[in-house]
């Protein structure tokens, strides 16, 4: 009997695939295509346009990276807005941080919310009904360009630049990032597998550079974002925050409490060595 395959082809010639024991849910909700299915050897998985989002298995060290850096980072941020998200990995994350007082996340598919809470409920584990929440169904570049209060802490969890996620790639967006910046504040957006998608390094330094003194950009390998490691870009006007000693990460780490399965203030310390290959992209 042949098994049920789940391909996903964001390369050129080139895919990976998950067997499928057997699919949760699958419809074309106002925004795009989503499907969720529990797969042979990564537990749970959601696609959207045919490109995986997350896996149960893996999810923890994208989630934590793109946190808990950030997080650590800055050490005593208030407010934070996540863009994207909606499987709400990334905001479980954030509201482990007790100096998190609220964490607006702005997401456009209240579809992609509504169905991991359903088929994905150790993604979000509670998050949206956490108090100190607020969920708001807009498109995240239209949410930056105009709302009227200022975050610590901006992380865009978004899709790849194909479809309704590539606004949140553009300049635009990116200026509407500053406005909603306060001071000091750090700003860190998914940005691709730089083996294989090398321009996006380089359009993203280009275009956020502009707005913050501070660009550049970290990594983690993330086994099912194929090719490679996950870059995450960074931009900031406090180009200290990049270079926080080991000693004060390690400090923030304990005293928080949170325990992570990736991220480590180690770890913190060397993600933003970068290959040479992406030295030369940027
Ligand atoms: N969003 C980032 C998916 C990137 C996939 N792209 C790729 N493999 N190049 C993940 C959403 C998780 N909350």
């Amino acid at each position: 009997e042949q098994q049920l395959q789940f391909q996903e082809k964001l390369h050129d010639g080139w895919a990976q695939t998950f067997g499928i024991k057997n699919v949760l849910f699958e419809s074309k909700t106002d925004h795009q295509h989503l499907i969720i299915f529990e797969s042979v050897s990564f537990g749970r998985v959601m696609a959207l346009d045919g490109i995986i989002q997350t896996t149960e298995r893996d999810e923890f060290i994208y989630h934590e990276m793109l946190a808990h850096v950030p997080l650590f980072a800055h050490g005593e941020a208030k407010d934070v807005l996540i863009i994207g998200g909606g499987d709400g990995g990334l905001l479980r994350e954030v509201l482990k941080h007790q100096n998190v007082a609220h964490c607006t996340q702005v997401e456009i598919d209240q579809a992609v919310i509504d169905m991991c809470v359903e088929y994905l409920p150790n993604h979000s584990a509670g998050a949206y009904d956490n108090p100190r929440a607020n969920i708001v169904i807009d498109d995240g570049i239209n949410y930056v360009q105009n709302c009227d209060r200022q975050f610590d802490v901006i992380l865009s969890d978004s899709t790849d630049p194909i479809g309704p996620g590539e606004v949140l790639f553009t300049s635009p967006f990116y200026e509407g990032i500053k406005r909603c910046l306060k001071p000091g504040g750090i700003f860190a957006a998914q940005n691709g597998v730089s083996f294989m998608q090398q321009d996006e390094v380089k359009t993203t330094k280009q275009r956020l550079s502009p707005y913050l003194a501070d660009t550049h950009f970290f990594t983690a390998a993330v086994p099912t974002y194929v090719g490679g490691i996950m870059t995450f870009a960074w931009g900031s006007d406090n180009t200290a925050a990049r270079n926080v000693p080991l000693e004060t990460l390690a400090a923030r780490y304990a005293e928080s409490g949170i325990k992570t399965r990736f991220y480590n203030p180690a770890v913190h310390a060397g993600c933003f060595a970068l290959p040479q290959y992406v030295v030369d992209a940027i």
